[in-house]
């Protein structure tokens, strides 16, 4: 195995970015429960998004979602960020809460609600101009629930045809990623329900078009590190969404649920070159905190990244891959499972500390009281995700 020393200038790479609507109150279809200082504004969201950062060193930037984030002015909302030691990233847009998309968005059969759908596309990418964010990331919540419900293949066709009109409006250095789910908010079939519908139509347009792997939208059971490897194998892996899940789109903290297949993930990414600053390889949490604090909660995800980070590093792949090729089937395995099982926590807390990090980036944040802080100074939170 590795040692840390020889893997900590590569866990000073890690970029993590925050999603906006995780600062914001959600929950169930039962309940939404609010939480004393919950943001009322995309600005307020974005101070709480450079709390992490302050003490983790680990999310430089805060994903957008239009229209929850809409402001007047988007250069001055990045400046606004960048007062407070953090970017704009990714945007994300929304085509499942008109009305008009009841029956689909870039999948509709009426071209005036198709072209409705690519207009908001095309305003997101107004946004990224104005912010100068790279990503612009789609998730479609198309689909049908019975079967002879729609034409699934003339649903295919046009959401083509849609994504190439929004990709010919996409800058040299802005990239589409397409993302898929499997299903929710439909049940018989998504437009884009797995990673190869994405990939395919990704695939079609075009370089700068790249598949975004969300890790709660697979069925039970899914390999998701084998989807990892062949997206990074065919070039076109150009993003995580992180969160993790019990049963379904749970949303919860990553590596929660499952911290082994975060780590098995992580692994993969490292050895598929999808790690580090020039990999082309986004990372971003996608998650909501129902019941927990929300700036904890983002504080504990990006460490439980960062700690599967480190186990991955540490991995020693020139004997791992010896064991492999000798068919050393315990051997191999047994490479794998010791990185697995290290604690990299009193490793990691010196390194923060050698850096001017509190080694305890939770402890600190609570103690600095920012919590009891917006608690008392916002009244009356705004409601930020889609959770009905
Ligand atoms: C809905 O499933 C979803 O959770 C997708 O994962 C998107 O990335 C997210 O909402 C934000 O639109
Ligand atoms: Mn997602
Ligand atoms: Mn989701």
């Amino acid at each position: 195995m590795k040692s840390f020393a020889a893997v900590a200038t590569l866990l000073a790479e890690q970029e993590i970015e925050l999603p906006s609507w995780a600062f914001g109150n959600s929950g169930t279809r039962f309940k939404v429960f609010t939480t004393p200082g919950t943001p009322r504004t995309p600005q307020e969201k974005i101070a709480d998004a450079a709390q992490v950062h302050k003490y983790t060193a680990l999310s430089p930037s805060v994903a957008l979602h239009i229209p929850w984030d809409k402001v007047d002015d988007y250069a001055a909302l990045s400046a606004f960020a960048q007062e407070h030691g953090v970017a704009l990233g990714t945007i994300n847009s929304n085509t499942f809460q008109d009305d008009a998309y009841k029956f689909g968005s870039l999948t509709h059969t009426d071209a005036a609600v198709r072209q409705k759908a690519i207009d908001h596309h095309f305003e997101c990418i107004d946004i990224m101009d104005a912010t100068g964010s790279r990503d612009l990331k789609i998730w479609l919540a198309d689909g049908t629930n019975y079967p002879g419900q729609g034409d699934i293949r003339g649903r295919q066709d046009r959401l083509q045809e849609s994504l190439q009109k929004i990709y010919d409006r996409i800058g040299e250095n802005q990239r589409l990623v397409l993302e898929y789910k499997f299903f929710e908010p439909a049940f018989y079939h998504t437009d884009v329900p797995d990673w190869g519908t994405s990939y395919a139509q990704v695939a079609a347009l075009g370089d700068r078009a790249l598949v975004c792997l969300d890790t709660g939208h697979h069925a039970p059971g899914t390999n998701i590190e084998f989807i990892v490897m062949q997206l990074l194998r065919l070039g076109k892996l150009g993003s995580f969404d992180f969160n993790s899940r019990f049963y379904a789109d749970d949303d919860l903290i990553v590596g929660a649920a499952d911290p082994f297949q975060l780590f098995r993930i992580l692994f993969e990414v490292v050895r598929g070159g999808g790690y580090g600053a020039d990999s082309g390889v986004a990372f971003m949490l996608d998650q909501c905190h129902n019941v927990e604090d929300k700036i904890a909660g983002q504080i504990r995800s990006v460490l439980n990244v960062q700690e599967m980070t480190a186990r991955a590093l540490l991995v020693d792949t020139d004997t791992l891959k010896a064991a492999q090729d000798a068919g050393d089937v315990l051997g191999a395995n047994g490479i794998l499972m010791d990185a697995f099982y290290t604690d990299v926590r009193p490793d990691l807390a010196a390194w923060r500390e050698s850096r001017g990090l509190a080694g305890d980036p939770t402890a600190a944040y609570a103690a600095s009281g920012y919590q009891a802080k917006i608690a008392a100074d916002r009244v009356g939170g705004q409601q930020a995700s889609w959770g009905a």
